[in-house]
């Protein structure tokens, strides 16, 4: 008999096609967004579960799950929505999709650079609107990216592939890291030991750091007045790593100059104030939201699935 996999959401066709192949999967086609207990219930009949970041596995839900599932492998490299612990408790193996998405999510870090520093925000706008009348030397003018300093938190795959396409644009690379990495990885960024020695020194700052609750609210009022004045801020990491209240009020103070923001606290239900503000520079959680890198994502979860129904370690246990 072919395991039984629980697919929360409507995954692209070909991962789709191999879930069909080799396994019996509960699949998702109206891609409806599955409350804990919807869960709870459908995994009576499954023996692991294909999840997305979406769907919250917390303690109380993990210890609710029934004794025959094995398995929840995440369609995601981030697994804060997931209690790790709880999970080895019950000796539940988790895995994620780290590597595959890092390209992908590194393009996005840069858009959100350029996008936050050239106002692609306010310059979308005025085209879509007809509010565009005319040009002069001084008419949207931001600040140029090329030449300046790039601060990085988390230099782990996704921040070491930003700090190389930065390089392209003559950007000099600081980071912070809970550890140093190689010097061979370094490719020349400079290290700092603590979040504080970094801030000074970034022109833009790009959080690429695990939600964990060490991270939360990481960048604060007091480090966010330890960056350069006119700072600009990206994140395409988890919304909780920031204080909101403290990233808004610098935003409008104008000691930030912009933020670029893909993930946000309390997704999709963010901050209101954040949409009043012109510079910002916002999208909707899409960092690995390219064809390439979702098949890839559906088919490393796969991997991990077929190692585990075949007695053999998954390569992305992360409990
Ligand atoms: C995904 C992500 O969109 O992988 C992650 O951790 O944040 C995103 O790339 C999402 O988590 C898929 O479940």
């Amino acid at each position: 008999m072919k395991p039984v996999i629980l697919v929360t959401r409507k995954l692209p066709e070909a991962v789709e096609d191999r879930l069909r192949r080799d396994y019996q999967p509960i699949l998702n086609p109206t891609d409806t967004l599955y409350s804990s207990a919807d869960i709870i219930n459908m995994a009576a009949e499954a023996d692991a579960i294909l999840p997305c970041h979406t769907e919250k596995f917390s303690a109380e839900v993990i210890e609710r799950l029934p004794a025959r599932i094995k398995a929840i492998a995440n369609f995601s490299v981030g697994y804060d929505h997931v209690d790790v612990e709880a999970a080895k408790k019950r000796g539940l193996i988790v895995t994620n999709t780290p590597d595959v998405l890092s390209d992908a999510t590194a393009e996005l870090t840069m858009m959100l650079m350029l996008g936050a520093a050239r106002r692609a925000s306010e310059g979308e706008k005025l085209v879509r609107t007809r509010e565009w009348k005319d040009w002069s030397p001084s008419f949207m003018v931001g600040i140029q990216v090329t030449g300046k300093r790039l601060g990085i938190v988390g230099f782990g795959r996704v921040g070491q592939v930003v700090a190389q396409r930065a390089r392209a644009f003559d950007m000099t690379i600081h980071y912070h890291n809970r550890r140093r990495v190689d010097p061979q990885l370094e490719g020349g960024a400079t290290y700092h030991e603590s979040v504080e020695a970094l801030m000074p020194h970034c022109d833009f700052l790009a959080l690429h750091c695990v939600a964990s609750p060490e991270t939360a609210g990481l960048l604060n009022k007091e480090r966010i007045a330890m960056l350069p004045d006119g700072a600009v801020v990206v994140n395409a990491s988890r919304g909780t790593v920031i204080d909101d209240e403290a990233l808004i009020e610098a935003l409008k103070s104008g000691k930030l100059y912009a933020a670029g923001l893909d993930v946000f606290n309390n997704e999709p239900d963010i901050n209101p104030a954040y949409r009043e503000l012109d510079n910002v520079f916002l999208m909707p959680h899409i960092g690995s939201a390219t064809r390439e890198t979702r098949d890839a994502m559906g088919f490393r979860a796969l991997d991990n699935l077929d190692a585990i129904f075949s007695g053999r370690e998954p390569g992305d246990r992360v409990a």
